[in-house]
Parts: C-alpha cells; structure tokens; sequence
C-alpha cells in the first residue's frame, strides 16, 4: 500500500468550505443591503479532522478508496438561523443554486434522532477549480437555528468527553434539554414577524445613515462647508429621534440636494 497524502486529499475540500463560506455570507449581505431580514443568521464551517475521518472509515468500515464517495461530510457548513420557519427558507435558496447541487437530504427536524439531535442536512456536490483542473465532492450543509446549535454543540462535547458512551442519567438530561428547546424554538415562532420587522426596521436606518453620511460627505467637499455643517447638525438631531420617517424625508432632501450639486459641478467642468 502506498502512503496516503492527506493533505493533498483535504486541499480541495477546504477551498470548497471557504469559497462556501463565502457565498453563505454574501446571501447575508444581500439581504442585508437590500433592507431585508436574512434568514441565514450565521454561518461556520469545517473540514473533518483527519482523526474523526479515521474514526468514521472505522465505524462505518470504509476502504481508503471509497472514502471520498462514502463520506459525504468532510467538508461541512453550518448555517444557524433565529427561526425554525427560516430552515424550509434557507434550504429552498440552496435548491435554487446552480452552484450546488442537491444529492441527498436528511430531516432531523420532523425525525429527531433518538440523541435529541434536530438539524436540517443537506448533501452537496460542489465543484472547485483547482491546478489540476475542476474536482467535484460532496459536502454536507448543516442548517438549524440557534437553539438547536446550542445543543448539538454541548452533546457533541459530551459525546467527546464520554467517547460516544454518554451515561444514561446525562443522556436523560440532555433528552428533556432536548425537548425544552423545542418548546423554545415554537415559542420563538411566534414572536418571529415582530422581531423581523424590528430587525428590518434597524437595517433600514443603518443603510439609510450611511447614505446621508455619504451624501453630505460629498456635499462638504463641492459646496459651501458653512450651509453643510448646519445640514450635518440637522441630521444629528433628527438621528436623536430615532424617527425612521423624518430620517426618511431628509434623506431625500439630501439625494436631490446632492443631484443638484453633482449636475452644477458637471456643468462647471463643461463650461471651463
Ligand atoms: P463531526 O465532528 O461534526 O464531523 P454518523 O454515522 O451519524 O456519524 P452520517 O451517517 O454520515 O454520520 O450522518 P448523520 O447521522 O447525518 O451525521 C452527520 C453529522 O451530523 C455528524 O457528523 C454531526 O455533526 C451531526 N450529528 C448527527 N447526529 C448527531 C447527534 O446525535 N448529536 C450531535 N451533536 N450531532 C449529530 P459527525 O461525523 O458525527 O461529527
């Protein structure tokens, strides 16, 4: 038997977990830029140790050559999302993917494993580009919302801690935690429209700041600075009232203000 090179084996699963990472976190900000509530509220990932690999070629009694295609998690992302409603979201942007393809699903949401464990999994094949040329693997694509997160990642400590053999008085503990979250999560749902609308609400008022800041950034630097510092102690004050619609209105005022100054400087620069 030849020497197995790991490191040659994982390089192309970690570029596929950061080049995921990466769009994982760009769908955030898309919603984010355009003042709508994200259903991805976090995102992780992971490529397996070499150890736990070993670990699950042992367990499962997988040959070195069957180890890309039977195990399916070595490259692992983790979206964690605030709602149990935003998991069906999230997984429907994935299906959408052209990027990414959908193999195999796996819903411990509706069958909780017997651990307690509740968690949306989905298969992937993902092709990365790499020297060599383009290689297709799977990874495997964790989505579950925040409470659910908390307790796999304190089992998965026990687990270790226990070497997989938690005693049953822990295991029983865990099963009724197990259940309390549940019941969170159900009771986080209803709340779920009001905290969106808040949450929609800030995001509006931080796209919206930043707008004004840049606008009277330019304003400062083409018109006279005396008129603009009263505009920027007007904003400072509006800001201090925390209304969204007032904030709103001098918006405005300031785009068509900005226009203007923007067009005479046009003309200026046609006229010399
Ligand atoms: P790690 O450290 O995250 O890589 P299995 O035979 O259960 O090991 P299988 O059949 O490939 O794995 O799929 P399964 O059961 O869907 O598990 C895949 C991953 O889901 C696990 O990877 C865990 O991350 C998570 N998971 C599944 N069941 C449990 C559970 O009961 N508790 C916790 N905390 N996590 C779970 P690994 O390889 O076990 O671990």
């Amino acid at each position: 038997m030849e020497i197995y090179i790991w490191k040659e084996l994982l390089d192309p699963y970690e570029q596929a977990v950061s080049e995921l990472i990466l769009k994982f976190r760009n769908i955030q900000a898309e919603f984010r830029k355009k003042n709508l509530y994200s259903p991805i509220e976090g995102v992780q990932g992971r490529v397996k140790t070499v150890s736990s690999i070993l670990e699950k070629m042992q367990r499962k009694n997988i040959a070195f050559e069957e180890l890309e295609s039977e195990i399916e998690d070595i490259a692992g992302i983790r979206l964690i999302c605030q709602f149990v409603e935003d998991i069906e979201k999230v997984a429907q942007l994935i299906y959408r993917r052209t990027d990414m393809k959908v193999e195999t699903t796996k819903d411990y949401l509706t069958n909780q494993k017997k651990s307690g464990y509740r968690s949306f999994h989905l298969i992937i094949s993902y092709e990365v580009q790499t020297i060599s040329g383009p290689k297709t693997l799977h990874a495997e694509i964790q989505i579950r919302t925040m409470a659910m997160n908390f307790w796999a990642t304190t089992e998965h400590s026990l687990q270790y801690k226990y070497k997989g053999d938690i005693p049953e008085h822990i295991r029983a503990q865990l099963s009724r935690v197990a259940d309390a979250i549940d019941v969170l999560d159900n009771e986080m749902s209803q709340v779920r429209s009001e905290v969106m609308d808040v949450q929609t609400a800030s995001r509006i008022e931080i796209n919206l700041v930043k707008d004004i800041l840049r606008n009277i950034e330019n304003l400062y630097r083409m018109d006279n600075k005396r008129e603009v510092v009263k505009i920027q102690n007007e904003f400072y004050r509006i800001f201090e009232t925390h209304n969204l619609d007032e904030l709103r209105r001098f918006g405005k005022q300031l785009d068509i203000m900005a226009e203007g100054s923007r067009a005479q400087s046009v003309d200026t620069n046609i006229q010399s």
